[in-house]
């Protein structure tokens, strides 16, 4: 429905405070994650940011997703990270002289002005801008929002679907966990384990002057992390068959090193992908074009997730490495994420249900939150960051879904938990699943965007 900023919330209230910390974050052309650990704009965050923000400014909602969309690259990848240019370059890294996009990504057609990382984050952008548009059409009308969009949202769900579907069975794969956006999930180890780490003296972690050093990834994890992207770098950023060829160009064996150690299809950025196609349909189908064509498509792309990542007897999708073959056997919150497909069949809309119920995740028994990881699993803990904690996109994602599925009880349960914790919190970025204690920053974006749209 239409809402515009409400002039008669009180001070103090839930909507006034979360308006806050977006107003706070929002650097005059679009919304830092968190004004200390995060000073760029981060792609899925823009995402999740402008859903909520649309209930405060549509006008700044729409320039959110333009800001980032404007640092698309020529074949249609849209950035992890945009750059902020007036911010120092030690304050996050990997830094712009990391990534080298102007340079390294001048084959894959990166911007010659902004600076941006060279990897993708889930695309949640079209499913932001559909809901962005119905917060006031009339504006966006006004101000020709879809048309500008559509476009480079279709150029973007092309390059997903064109260039990524390294295992040929109509899924998008991730060659980095930041990709997937929980860095560390546990289902990340097998895959990382056969990654030579970047030496620890090659790189500096910003990230430990402002977070817990037990809450974040470990140095070993950060190391991996540096390989791979600096091997996706000096490959100029090619994919799949491309990526060979560069290397073979610049007189390197292609099986090597950089010929893409890992390789991941993700269940929950598959099924963001197809949310925001149907969401893209829903757009064509607003600007006049023809929408049948993308509705089936998501539709088969349905039937595909289903096909190669759901497990019947864990009752969840797992997510399938493509370079040591066959589904990784770890329970993550990405596995029940699909639940916000309209398309999902029955039998497994009501096994994610009670997989989220049972003792893996406990919600409603053991925790109130959507944990991040399986609470029985090895490598559970409560407070290290994608490994156990609750995530409030997730747990956004998947009030989403119970609700679109009927679920109402057990949606009214999470909405209110996720509210009372987000506030309780101080919109932190994570939160301990059992205990709701705060992890990592605070005032953190997406948390209060995301409390903002529920609350609606
Ligand atoms: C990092 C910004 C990003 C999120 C990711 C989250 C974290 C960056 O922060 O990654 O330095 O570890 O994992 O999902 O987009 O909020």
């Amino acid at each position: 429905h239409t809402v515009v900023y409400d002039p008669a919330a009180p001070p103090g209230s839930p909507h006034v405070r979360a308006a806050e910390v977006l107003e706070r974050n929002w650097t005059g052309t679009s919304t830092v994650p968190s004004r200390g650990l995060y000073p760029h704009q981060w792609s899925w965050d823009s995402a999740f940011i402008a859903i909520g923000l649309r209930h405060v400014s549509p006008r700044r909602a729409q320039q959110e997703l333009e800001t980032l969309l404007d640092a698309q690259w020529g074949d249609g990848r849209v950035p992890h990270i945009v750059f902020n240019p007036s911010v120092p370059h030690d304050a996050y890294f990997p830094s712009p002289d990391f990534w080298r996009s102007s340079t390294a990504g001048r084959a894959a057609g990166a911007p010659r002005t902004v600076q941006t990382s060279g990897i993708v984050q889930p695309p949640v952008h079209a499913l932001a801008a559909w809901l962005v548009h119905r917060a006031d059409p009339g504006l966006s009308r006004a101000r020709g929002f879809l048309a500008k969009v559509y476009p480079r949202l279709a150029a973007w769900h092309r390059y997903l679907l064109h260039r990524r579907d390294l295992g040929g069975g109509g899924l998008v794969s991730v060659v980095h966990p930041w990709e997937q956006g929980m860095d560390n999930a546990p289902a990340w180890d097998a895959p990382l384990a056969r990654i030579t780490p970047a030496p620890a003296r090659s790189f500096r972690r910003a990230d430990l002057d402002h977070g817990a050093a037990d809450d974040r990834p470990t140095d070993l994890d950060y190391g991996r992390y540096v390989r791979l992207a600096a091997d996706y770098r000096d490959g100029g950023y090619a994919d799949g068959a491309d990526r060979g060829a560069a290397h073979r160009a610049r007189g390197e064996d292609a099986h090597g090193r950089g010929a893409g150690g890992f390789a991941v299809e993700d269940p929950a950025f598959n099924a963001l992908l197809i949310a925001s196609e149907h969401a893209l349909a829903r757009i064509a189908h607003e600007l006049g074009a023809q929408a049948t064509a993308r509705h089936a498509r998501a539709e088969r792309l349905t039937s595909a997730l289903v096909d190669r990542l759901w497990d019947p007897d864990e009752g969840m999708f797992l997510c399938r490495d493509l370079r040591g073959g066959g589904l990784i056997r770890e329970r993550g919150v990405s596995g029940l994420v699909p639940l916000i497909l309209p398309g999902l069949p029955r039998d497994v809309v009501a096994a994610v249900v009670r997989t989220l119920r049972g003792p893996h995740f406990g919600v409603g028994t053991a925790t109130r939150l959507v944990p991040s990881y399986d609470l029985l699993g090895e490598a559970f803990d409560p407070h290290r960051y994608w490994r156990g904690p609750a995530w409030f996109n997730t747990g956004w994602l998947i009030e989403r879904g119970l609700r679109l599925h009927g679920r109402l009880q057990d949606a009214d349960a999470l909405r209110e938990a996720v509210l009372g914790t987000a506030l309780a919190s101080d919109f932190a970025e994570y939160v301990d699943p059992f205990t709701g204690e705060a992890c990592g920053a605070t005032g953190f974006s997406w948390t209060a965007a995301l409390t903002l749209d529920l609350l609606h």
